[in-house]
């Protein structure tokens, strides 16, 4: 996010909450954000497909066809310009690129919109006007948005509409991706991507490079480092330069022979991956398996060794959330058996690797991987990540967290982001055309499957199935159907239905209901009894590589 919870739940006057089921999905901000509206009259606009909850507390729904945000968004700035609502100052002062893109913006006028996304025209007006007559406002988003192939250039499209408005850089502003994991936000931070070093410092960057390497002692033998194109100077400090892979390309790397071994940690490919069929195929495919767990998963029977990893409750460090704040988490239950913290037997498999690779393991504050304790790590990351420069668990333990960028102890943390200028200098407006889903309903297929959670459940559910009171609200995978769907199909009550798309099939009982409209089927993939990923499709951004979980074609049968 580049603001704060509290702030927007303090200052925004207006919010447009799109692609995110808000109180179901992230129930703290969720309940800021009624409070907001309650207390303060904050007014929510939703844009979203399906009627959830947070729509209660809205003043606008705006319900349109999955896949066409970039269409939606694109009309909203039509109408914001044909208004002249945009804040010309704002636009003066610290933007690029406007012609170019007020040129792509002029092609979508509010009628050829409205076709696209299926949203009348004077509801593309009422939202225009309560978000530029209302602000400072907050755009708020999470998977709707990002869940395409058009991922990026959705999340884009809103930067463009926040540059427009001038709702950067100030309390209740702001472009604000709601991050899913607790610790999602810190395994990017910490270089868990496959082109970057902590800190977002790229592989690419010779400079980086060096400094890592010294770090952890890692000298080039002969010219040639593993995973490396470049020649690198013999002696000197280098890791590989090379941009690896991300997971929706190793996964099926394994069965076209690009990778020949995986090491999984806390995720659950089996359950959490599109197009299980594929899965099962590519990890059967892989010589060799380790997964670091913390309960036997769906994904286990794939694996050559099972690693023992202990939960968030046995182990003490930190976690970063959405807000980018850092926050200490305690030990609180002694380990069980054999599990260990995550980080050590990290260290322990690096130790092996490196030992075993004969690579020249020079002086360097961290050479060898003999972390005690989780500050030292901490130690580590202060030295050599900017960003986390100034967070200690001294300074943490003290308080409620800090906001990275925090680069020295002495620095209050960064509640808001891009308050004078952004980190490149000038906000590029980028001219965004609309794209269709990769896959969309036909005479064969003809409903749209949409995915996502419930509020009772976690991913593939290896951790909320285990606990018999969620089990016992939510305890067998439900498939949303519109009442007119269900009237169409011939469903009587809690009936099952078989849903079917190119890639596979699923059995489960319906739950006819008016979160979803006509045409379109709702599934989650909380149980490997009737997992949604057995249906989607591998369709992928060509950027960030994110699958198109949000859209595919399906035919539902009752049973
Ligand atoms: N209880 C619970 N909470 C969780 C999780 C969990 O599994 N269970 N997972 C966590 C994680 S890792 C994440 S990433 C977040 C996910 O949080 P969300 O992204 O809020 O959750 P999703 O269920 O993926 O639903 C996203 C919303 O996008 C809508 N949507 C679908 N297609 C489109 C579209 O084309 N355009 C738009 N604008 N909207 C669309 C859906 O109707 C849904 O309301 O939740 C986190 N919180
Ligand atoms: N169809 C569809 N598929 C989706 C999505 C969707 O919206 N629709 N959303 C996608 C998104 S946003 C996400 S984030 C993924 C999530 O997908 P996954 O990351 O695969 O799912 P999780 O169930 O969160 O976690 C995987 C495993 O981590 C283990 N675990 C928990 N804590 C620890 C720990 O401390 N250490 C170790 N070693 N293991 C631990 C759990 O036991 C669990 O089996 O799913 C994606 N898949
Ligand atoms: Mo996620």
């Amino acid at each position: 996010m580049s603001n704060s919870m509290e702030d927007v739940a303090n200052a925004a006057q207006a919010a447009l909450i799109i692609g995110s089921n808000t109180t179901e999905q992230h129930p703290v901000f969720g309940s800021m954000l009624r409070r907001a509206v309650n207390k303060r009259g904050l007014k929510i606009v939703v844009a979203d497909p399906r009627k959830i909850d947070i729509t209660e507390f809205a003043v606008l729904h705006l319900q349109q066809n999955p896949g066409t945000d970039i269409a939606l968004i694109n009309g909203l700035m039509y109408i914001i310009l044909e208004k002249g609502w945009e804040d010309k100052a704002f636009i003066e002062e610290r933007c690029e690129g406007y012609d170019e893109f007020k040129a792509t913006v002029k092609n979508y006028p509010p009628q050829k919109v409205s076709e696209i996304t299926g949203i009348p025209v004077e509801k593309l007006y009422q939202a225009a006007e309560i978000l530029s007559v209302n602000r400072p406002s907050a755009v708020i988003w999470a998977m709707g948005i990002t869940q395409h192939i058009t991922g990026v250039r959705n999340v884009m499209s809103l930067a463009n509409l926040q540059m427009l408005l001038g709702n950067m850089g100030k309390p209740g502003s702001g472009v604000n991706p709601l991050r899913g994991q607790n610790n999602v936000q810190g395994a990017c931070d910490m270089g868990g991507l496959p082109n970057v070093y902590p800190g977002y410092q790229p592989v690419t960057n010779a400079e980086a490079r060096e400094k890592f390497a010294r770090a952890w002692g890692l000298k080039v033998e002969s010219g040639k480092v593993e995973g490396s194109e470049a020649n690198l100077q013999p002696s000197t400090f280098n890791l590989p330069d090379k941009v690896g892979l991300t997971v929706t390309e190793m996964i099926p790397g394994l069965a076209d022979g690009r990778v020949k071994a995986l090491y999984i940690l806390g995720e659950d490919p089996i359950m959490s991956d599109p197009d299980t069929a594929h899965i099962r195929h590519c990890l059967e495919a892989a010589d060799f398996i380790v997964l670091e767990e913390i309960f036997p998963s769906e994904t286990s029977p794939y694996a050559d060794v099972l690693l023992p990893g202990v939960s968030f409750a046995e182990k003490t460090g930190t976690f970063t959330n959405t807000e980018r704040r850092v926050q200490m988490v305690r030990k609180a239950v002694e380990p069980v058996g054999d599990a260990r913290p995550d980080w050590w037997i990290i260290a322990e498999v690096a130790k092996r690797i490196v030992a075993g690779g004969g690579r020249q393991i020079a002086e360097g504050p961290h050479a060898g991987w003999d972390y005690p304790d989780a500050n030292t790590i901490m130690t580590e990351i202060n030295a050599l990540t900017p960003s986390y420069g100034g967070i200690t668990f001294a300074r943490l333990e003290q308080g409620k967290g800090l906001q990275w960028p925090c680069p020295t102890t002495e620095h209050p943390g960064t509640p808001i982001l891009h308050t004078k200028q952004f980190s490149r200098g000038r906000g590029k407006f980028m001219p965004i055309d609309h794209v269709p889903p990769a896959e969309l309903p036909d005479d064969e297929y003809p409903m749209f499957l949409n995915t996502g959670r419930v509020l009772y459940h976690y991913h593939g559910g290896e951790m909320t199935r285990r606990a018999s009171g969620l089990m016992a609200v939510y305890g067998r995978p439900l498939v949303e159907v519109s009442p007119l769907d269900a009237e169409k199909l011939g469903l009587e009550g809690q009936q099952r239905v078989r849903i079917t798309s190119r890639r596979g099939s699923i059995e489960a009982e319906a739950w006819v209901t008016d979160r979803v409209p006509p045409g379109m089927v709702y599934a989650n993939f909380h149980f490997p009894e009737a997992s949604a990923n057995e249906l989607t499709i591998a369709a992928l951004d060509p950027t960030s590589k994110i699958p198109e979980y949000k859209v595919c074609a399906v035919k539902v049968e009752v049973v």
